[in-house]
């Protein structure tokens, strides 16, 4: 790769990530019944309806899989915890699930990795999910249980806690586009949702600071939006599109007010009292991480409120269809540094590409990968020598695994993954991010 350790200042941490439910093999270890088993196995939402039922048995590999991080020089383990492992019906604790990661966070301090963790990257246990996950204003309570209940056993050995991955996600993605579960396309849910996820989050963070917890953020993936031309309305569209994926979560936390124009249509539909929570989203943070991953060019439509549409772009893309725009990345870390976080250390929570890698004589090439990896690393380095307080780069993934309503197909790992037998390949890709950090 195009870079190495010693063009960091001392302390950059380089990490790999990945999900509970994407790569530990959720059928295991007594874990409950999520919104993703059922949402997987309804025709049509996932392709080939696969699930997370057996993944990458992280679940039962892990030390493999921390050895050939070790062996990479990699620095940090950015997890995450499944509430459905830890809970299995969403509220009471389940002794096995606990082990296991009390098991996992030892093995990563063996080894010298810092554990990142995340408390929420997805599978929603199903009886919470019955009495309206995300919709419900007890969500931000149950989620504060459960938050308690895992960092009551692992919260001492922690580096970094943020509660929820990808709020957008959560919220937008899986309320109004239906892509996730629970597979919803409605305004009110998606209101709700956006809020109940914000609460949440500040409820976490609260509740790791009344265990003496240190070091806690939040975790946004960002798109950039760029007009897709110089007209009024295309800029409309663009802003509106940055608001409601990039700045609603900023703006909630950092300033107490969500934006103005995603108010225009979400305003009927929010939840009494939703004005008296902002002092729980606001809940002080250490660090801000960003997941970022590619560009979005937006056209107005004629239609309902969002009223906008995503056109194709001429740049090259990867194995999602996403176009490659490292310039995005430069651009959010300074935005983020100089709108809302000042000096407060930034970290790239997960950012990398899926591409169709093959193995051929037990050997992955994949320069794609290490093209990519190059460029948005270059881009960081721009964004500090502006001034931006970026500490740390994770690479979204450590391993191949279950890319949610992609099932398996798209690869996204250092590390390749035969899905059959379960052996594990480090890539190109992996040796030569090995190489940079040794250097
Ligand atoms: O695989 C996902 C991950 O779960 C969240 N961030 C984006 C990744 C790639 O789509």
């Amino acid at each position: 790769m195009d870079f190495s350790r010693s063009d960091f200042p001392d302390g950059f941490t380089f990490g790999a990530a990945t999900s509970a439910y994407q790569i530990e093999g959720h059928a295991q270890g007594g874990a409950g019944e999520t919104h993703w088993d059922t949402f997987a196995a309804t025709p049509g939402n996932v392709v080939r309806q696969e699930n997370g039922d057996l993944a990458c048995d992280h679940y039962n590999r892990f030390e493999e899989d921390f050895d050939l991080m070790q062996a990479a020089g990699l620095d940090a383990y950015r997890f995450s915890t499944s509430w459905a492992r830890v809970m299995p019906d969403g509220k009471t604790p389940n002794p096995e699930g606990l082990d296991f990661y009390d098991r996992l966070v030892d093995a990563m301090l063996e080894r010298g990795l810092a554990p990142y963790a995340t408390l929420y990257h997805w599978e929603l246990p199903s009886p919470l999910a019955d009495l309206g996950g995300w919709r419900s204003a007890d969500m931000p309570k149950w989620f504060g249980d459960f938050t308690a209940c895992i960092m009551g056993r692992i919260g001492d050995r922690m580096a970094a806690v943020a509660p929820i991955n990808e709020p957008w996600c959560v919220g937008w993605l899986s309320h109004f586009l239906g892509h996730h579960a629970p597979g919803l396309r409605d305004i009110r849910a998606t209101a709700r949702a956006m809020h109940h996820v914000m609460v949440a989050h500040g409820t976490a963070i609260q509740t790791m600071r009344g265990l003496g917890m240190k070091n806690l953020g939040g975790v946004f993936n960002f798109e950039w939006a760029q007009p897709v031309d110089d007209s009024e309305a295309a800029r409309k569209s663009a802003d509106l599109y940055d608001d409601y994926y990039n700045r609603f979560f900023l703006n909630g936390i950092f300033k107490g007010a969500y934006p103005e124009n995603v108010m225009e249509g979400f305003a009927p539909h929010m939840p009494d009292g939703w004005q008296d929570d902002f002092a729980t989203i606001q809940a002080p943070l250490d660090w801000v991480g960003l997941n970022y991953y590619t560009r979005k060019i937006i056209q107005p439509v004629d239609g309902a409120w969002p009223a906008h549409d995503e056109a194709p772009t001429r740049l090259p893309t990867t194995q999602m269809g996403w176009e490659i725009y490292p310039d995005g990345l430069y651009n959010f870390l300074t935005r983020t540094a100089r709108e809302y976080t000042g000096d407060l250390p930034l970290y790239v929570t997960e950012n990398g590409m899926a591409n169709a890698d093959v193995i051929a004589n037990g050997v992955v090439d994949d320069p794609e990968r290490i093209a990519y990896v190059s460029a948005h690393i270059d881009a960081v380095k721009r964004a500090m020598a502006d001034g931006a307080p970026v500490k740390g780069y994770f690479l979204w993934s450590l391993l191949d695994n279950y890319e949610w309503a992609l099932g398996y197909e798209k690869r996204f790992g250092l590390i390749h993954m035969d899905f059959e037998t379960l052996k594990r390949t480090p890539k190109a890709s992996y040796h030569a991010l090995k190489s940079a950090l040794s250097r």
